[in-house]
């Protein structure tokens, strides 16, 4: 069995991984949204159930909200909730994909009325991290065209600049803006946030509190995008990451599901830039789990997330550094594959075992009775999340 060494335990039980409110809801496509027995009715029970997550895996310490989803009457309130449960409330992110006034643009609308409306809501979501003790305010933009000539790109992307500045300015000093990037969908011709380069072109002209977030389901096929990662450590604007995994588009799959090399590339270049457990890289999950059970779907998602930085922290980058001196293409790559291929699994359930946690946190879940409950509990609820 491999060995993990000391140095490598202490790195993974540093690992926190923030978890979606949205998981947890009822989730499907434009075709059909399945239910699930058991599926949370308002952002409480969304909550109690993240905290079976990190409660099995001591992985899972907080979970992101949605804003409208998850909105309630007292945050101050749902954020003692989460805390009674062992869990923090993270990252506040706001939605203006689903009003109708954003239907020709929010942020970047021409009119003034919309565009101040849009404004306003992330006000209310700093409003609401002051209440959830929130650092990270998460903009996701579903806005572009559909045809050439429909829009004036370059005016839009102005007023884009001018309305995230008018929201940058009211982040507290603890408080950042992370802007997430996708390069397709719902607009087809063109999207006023497509990729990093122009996320990290608007935040860097805000300032220090504002990052890049970079979910790795948002990119063409085939992009490197553990270049992107390396690039923006580089930069120092990498402010956190969406995983998930995707066959085509954004398919919102559990991470390291789809390809589980390409996470293991993307948390090497992370190990590598310096950015694992560092405070200012905060490692999210963005995924719906539209006919697989919800918490055993986020457990399995944490659970290949650690093994992938166990397995990327096994890469002996002294023998890797002196390949790649010598030009030794062969050598260099083998040292790399060789820390891919071990199997890390027996050793992190004897970790586990050790820190009082199950070997197999699935299995345990599995075992406890929760899904019973819940499903018994939540008759008759209305479904939450995506299926709203
Ligand atoms: C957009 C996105 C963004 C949203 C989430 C629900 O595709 O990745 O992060 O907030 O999905
Ligand atoms: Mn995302
Ligand atoms: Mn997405």
């Amino acid at each position: 069995m491999t060995t993990l060494s000391p140095d490598i335990l202490t790195a993974l039980e540093g690992q926190g991984i923030e978890l979606p409110s949205w998981a947890f809801g009822n989730s499907g496509t434009r075709f059909r949204v399945f239910t699930t027995p058991g599926t949370p009715r308002d952002p409480y029970e969304k909550i109690a159930d993240a905290a079976q997550v990190n409660a099995y895996t001591r992985l899972a310490p907080s979970v992101a909200l949605h804003i409208p989803w998850d909105k309630v009457d007292d945050y101050s309130d749902l954020r003692r909730h989460a805390e009674d449960l062992g869990v923090r409330l993270g990252t506040i992110n706001s939605n203006t994909f689903q009003d109708e006034d954003y239907k020709f643009g929010a942020l970047t609308h021409h009119d003034d009325r919309i565009r101040q409306k849009a404004i306003d809501h992330h006000f209310e979501c700093i409003e609401i991290m002051d209440a959830t003790g929130s650092r990270d305010l998460k903009i996701w933009l579903a806005e572009g065209s559909n045809y050439p000539g429909q829009g004036d790109m370059r005016a839009r992307q102005d007023r884009l600049q001018d309305s995230l500045q008018k929201i940058y300015d009211r982040l507290s000093d603890e408080q950042r803006l992370v802007l997430e990037y996708k390069f397709f969908e719902p607009a087809f011709y063109h999207t006023d946030v497509p990729d990093w380069g122009t996320s990290y072109a608007q935040v860097a002209s805000l300032g220090d509190k504002a990052m890049v977030c970079l979910d790795t389901g948002h990119h063409a096929p085939g992009t490197n995008i553990e270049f992107i990662v390396m690039q923006l450590l580089r930069l120092g604007k990498l402010g956190s990451f969406d995983f998930n995994s995707r066959f085509y588009a954004d398919d919102d799959l559990i991470v390291g599901a789809a390809d589980p090399f390409q996470l293991f590339r993307i948390i090497f270049e992370v190990v590598r830039g310096g950015g694992l457990n560092n405070p200012d890289v905060a490692f999210m999950l963005d995924q719906c789990h539209n006919i697989e059970d919800k918490i055993p779907g986020q457990i399995r998602s944490v659970l290949n997330v650690q093994e992938m930085t166990a397995r990327a922290l096994l890469v002996d980058r002294e023998a890797l550094a002196a390949a790649q001196q010598q030009n030794d293409v062969l050598a260099a790559n083998a040292v790399f594959m060789d820390a891919f291929y071990t199997d890390v699994r027996p050793a992190l359930a004897e970790w586990r075992e050790s820190r009082g946690l199950a070997a197999d946190p699935m299995a345990a879940y599995a075992a406890s009775g929760y899904p019973q409950q819940i499903a018994a509990d939540r008759l008759g609820g209305t479904q939450a999340g995506w299926g709203a």
